[in-house]
């Protein structure tokens, strides 16, 4: 007895000192009597004084301990069984019987969904495991929990549902009778006649239905973390009261490997978000087999979230174990338990009871005598937390109920592929199971009682109860109770008045002389958007610890920034005007170092007109290398969930951003840009342009409701700005408008040259080089966007291809350059094929300078000569290609390549 004792505590000791990585320290009990004294203490306040007691005691123990130089091992784990033992169980409210039944259909219809799909199209995809192992944990959840959006469309619950258990959500739905049998038969195929089901989440697919996109791995949790911040913000600064709406997460075990999906867990408890609950789904395994088979998932899991200080709440075991776990005097159960690594816990699930008898039990006799009136079969059954309702009913009370201002995760012990038997259950295929055979639809009718024929089964035709059975009177009465359907998404949204650009005039006028940046000028209408009347509190300006760079600390004071608990310390600027103002209504959301976080708070704030019906604006400004290019799969995701506002990139431009060398130097997030067909990116030169695009965007966004985000790159470089010529506004927003011309007496020829961004003011120099020196006239125009000028003429001339005897159209870029001549030379910051995106339509020869090839430190005009882009760079194009005209003679070319200082045999950039 004394020997498996001893091998039991070697064993857990290794395991725990393994996972915390803590050497193990517990010694041998040198003075048993005082144990038991020391033990027999504890009994008797425990008894007589209760729990609380007991922690005060034991923390004044750890300090003193500690205070004498006594090490004790980080307290990050605690024994692999439920955190809830079965004496504090509450009582389950529901109807278990028809909880089952309703769960049993709905498990029936995921599997035939896709099945059927699977055997009609032969890989179409689509999966049965995930939900099959989280059905409990979703069904438990819709009967007693999630909050629907209630009578005025906002009130409810936040549910970030796990991607990959879709196919259950549907099933469901289809019971509501919010999905009809053809939708589901068009699972996976979205182009049928009377539409089909998006694969997963996808609200760009699903606008009335889905709400947050969460099938790449890791967006759902960091995203829902942030929401439940934006929600205490919303609250905080007085715009709504939130403090009902509790966030849910879902999410895989092997999900949880993805940076982002752990990597913010401490703001969570930093900033006491207890509107928070993740919950795991710890089925063991991922795609291709355990997700730790030699260790335990769901105590890892433990000391990370304990360790960030979480509420931890597991829910290991079902109820079969209690009996057991009650006779365990000696603990001898609960270390089996904690000795075994989840990859030995999956073959159980794969074997007879007999093989679980023998090899979990059989490890100790006493275990073995405990079981010894249990059958095989019993031993098989026994069900893992997540599979027993009582069990995760009571992990979800505590969690809601949670009063201790800290988020709560749940880790729930599932079965991937739960009910699959042969076909999958446990089994390390269990995640690409596509489809049922014959024999398998048959045992999992048989399983969970679904009235289909056995003639009928193989066809995995669905099934749906009368309407007038009490699993569908049950099923719509706790919904109602609940407050409705989940998810669910409005289809009207809330319109706002925004301001016209003839209120905000000043921003339209020049510097006066005086230098400025672009993100000058942007920063000067960011704060008085933040003061307009009309849309100022629903400004939400975030920023990743860049203010400074950006100049935007005076909007620290004006506007300050956001923070829960206020501000518990005298800021060390306090003494001056603009110190560093944290406040509980503060309205910037200032991040700190994390891109993937503020993305998260701009998709909260870009969405919340349709989670919450109000119109929140957000502006993230940001280094712009760090966006498109880092975290550009959360702006994707901002596109899926139909987010608007603003994401501004800052210190823009290759050569512009000068001294930071090629980590800070960006000269292709408008490349990457161009991939996402709702993003409507910009690289405007002027204050003007910038005004006059953002006024646009809160009108199309806000007050017409048009989904959108803008991009606009700013930069630092100072120089003058002009007033706004008249009657360029629509060239500005739709992509291109012509600004100086100059003729020249005798000219030899006349060009065109494109500019934008900081490279606008290179071409502009080149105009007079060319005029000066060379008695070329040309005509210099500002391309505030070549991706919108590109999507529009794409689109006419795709509409002119299918209807090939009518007028054709004409795009905006074929207009106004309409009698034009070449040749046009475009000149920006960024790589060529940001630029070369419009050749097809340019009337003439047009040829593209722009910054291919890796950044480096260097001065402003030396980069733009390295990459060749500066007004020489651009003059030389123009002469060459004049010259390939045979309107400029290239002899005379050559020698204006001196003439102008420009190494004709420098290194090419490109490769440089
Ligand atoms: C970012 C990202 N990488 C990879 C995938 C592909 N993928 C889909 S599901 C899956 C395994 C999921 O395992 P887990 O998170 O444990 O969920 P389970 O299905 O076991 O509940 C993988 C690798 C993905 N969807 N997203
Ligand atoms: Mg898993």
């Amino acid at each position: 007895m004394a020997d498996s004792h001893t091998v039991a505590r070697d064993e857990l000791r290794h395991s725990l000192g393994e996972l915390a990585g803590n050497p193990p320290t517990e010694a041998i009990d040198i003075d048993p009597g005082e144990t038991a004294e020391w033990l027999g203490s504890l009994d008797y306040v425990l008894k007589s004084k209760g729990p609380d007691r007991v922690r005060y005691l034991l923390q004044l123990l750890r300090l003193r301990a500690a205070r004498e130089g006594v090490q004790l091992p980080a307290e990050t784990s605690t024994p692999y069984i439920n955190t809830i033992p079965a004496k504090e169980q509450p009582p389950y409210p529901g109807n278990r019987e028809i909880e089952r039944r309703i769960k049993s259909i709905i498990r029936w219809n995921a599997t035939a969904m896709v099945t059927r799909a699977n055997t009609k199209f032969e890989g179409l995809g689509g999966h049965i495991s995930t939900y099959a192992s989280s059905a409990t944990l979703y069904e438990v959840g819709f009967n007693h929990f999630f909050r629907g959006r209630g009578a005025d469309g906002y009130s409810g619950d936040i549910v970030y549902f796990q991607g990959h258990a879709s196919p259950g959500m549907y099933a469901r739905a289809f019971l509501e009778g919010r999905l009809t049998e053809q939708q589901l038969e068009n699972f996976r195929r979205e182009l049928q006649p009377g539409g089909g089901l998006s694969s997963y989440p996808h609200p760009w697919l699903m606008p009335g239905f889905w709400e947050f996109p969460t099938v790449s791995m890791g967006l759902g949790p960091i995203m829902a973390i942030y929401q439940a911040r934006f929600n205490k913000y919303l609250k905080d600064r007085g715009l709504k009261d939130t403090s009902q709406q509790k966030v849910w997460a879902f999410l895989g075990d092997g999900e949880c490997d993805e940076p982002e999906s752990l990597g913010a867990i401490t703001l969570a408890s930093r900033e006491r978000l207890d509107n928070l609950i993740f919950v795991v789904n710890c089925n063991l395994q991922r795609l291709d087999g355990p997700v730790r088979g030699n260790g335990k998932v769901i105590q890892e899991l433990e000391s990370i979230f304990l360790g960030a200080g979480w509420n931890v709440i597991k829910v290991v075991w079902g109820g079969d174990w209690d009996p057991l776990l009650s006779r365990d005097d000696a603990d001898l159960l609960v270390r089996r338990m904690g000795e075994v690594v989840d990859g030995q816990y999956q073959k159980y699930v794969a074997m007879p009871g007999s093989y679980i008898r023998q090899h979990f039990f059989g490890k100790y006799p006493e275990l073995l005598e405990f079981v010894k009136n249990y059958s095989d079969e019993r031993l098989e059954k026994m069900r893992r937390g997540g599979h027993d309702p009582e069990k995760v009913y009571a992990a979800y009370k505590r969690a809601v109920e949670n009063p201790d201002g800290r988020p709560t995760v749940v880790l729930v012990k599932t079965i991937k592929g739960y009910g699959l038997g042969e076909a999958g259950e446990g089994r390390n295929v269990a995640h690409n199971q596509k489809k049922l055979a014959k024999e398998s639809l048959l045992e999992f009718r048989n399983r969970f009682g679904i009235p289909i024929s056995d003639e009928d089964v193989g066809g995995a035709p669905f099934y749906k109860p009368p309407e007038s059975s009490f699993e569908m009177k049950y099923l719509r009465e706790r919904r109602a109770a609940l407050g409705g359907f989940i998810p669910s998404r409005p289809a009207e949204h809330p319109k706002s008045e925004v301001p016209t650009l003839a209120d905000y005039e000043k921003f339209t006028q020049g510097s006066e002389g005086k230098e400025m940046s672009t993100t000058m000028g942007f920063v000067r209408l960011l704060t008085a958007l933040c003061r307009d009347k009309r849309i100022g509190r629903n400004v939400v300006p975030i920023v990743p610890d860049e203010s400074r760079t950006f100049g935007m600390e005076g909007m620290f004071r004006q506007v300050g920034i956001y923070a829960h608990s206020g501000q518990l310390y005298e800021p060390v600027d306090s003494d001056q005007v603009l110190y560093y103002k944290e406040a509980k209504d503060g309205q910037i959301l200032e991040e700190g170092i994390t891109e993937a976080g503020s993305m998260s708070s701009f998709n909260a704030a870009g969405t919340a007109y349709a989670t919450h019906g109000i119109n929140m604006i957000p502006f993230y400004i940001y280094y712009s290398m760090f966006g498109f290019q880092r975290i550009g799969d959360l702006i994707w995701a901002a596109a899926d969930m139909r987010a608007k506002g603003f994401l501004i990139g800052g210190t823009a431009g290759r050569t512009t951003l000068n001294g930071e060398g090629l980590q800070h130097q960006d000269g292709h997030s408008h490349l990457n840009a161009i991939a996402f067909p709702t993003v409507r990116a910009y690289d405007p030169a002027f204050a003007y342009e910038t005004t006059v695009i953002v006024l646009d965007g809160l009108r199309r966004m806000f007050q017409e409701g048009e989904p959108g985000i803008y991009y606009i790159t700013v930069e630092n470089e100072n120089y003058i700005h002009p007033d706004m010529p008249p009657g360029v506004e629509e060239g500005i927003v739709r992509g291109i408008y012509p600004l100086r011309s100059q003729d020249v007496e005798g000219q030899v020829a006349r060009v065109q040259l494109f500019g934008s961004g900081a490279i606008l003011r290179m071409a502009l120099q080149a105009q007079e080089l060319l005029a000066e020196r060379f008695k070329v006239a040309s005509d210099v125009w500002s391309v505030t966007s070549y991706t919108q000028l590109r999507r529009d003429a794409a689109d006419c001339e795709r509409w002119n291809m299918l209807h090939p005897t009518e007028a054709p159209r004409r795009s905006y870029l074929e207009q106004v350059l309409e009698g034009r001549q070449g040749p046009f030379i475009a000149a920006s910051d960024y790589v060529r094929a940001w630029t070369e995106q419009i050749g097809r339509w340019i009337p003439g020869d047009y040829y593209c300078l722009g910054t291919d090839g890796m950044g480096r430190s260097e001065t402003r005009e030396n980069l733009r000569r390295h990459f060749e882009v500066d007004a020489e760079s651009i003059a030389i194009a123009a002469l060459w290609r004049l010259s390939k005209q045979g309107v400029f003679d290239s002899h005379r070319l050559a020698s204006a390549i001196q003439e102008l200082g420009f190494d004709a045999d420098k290194p090419n950039p490109y490769f440089a």
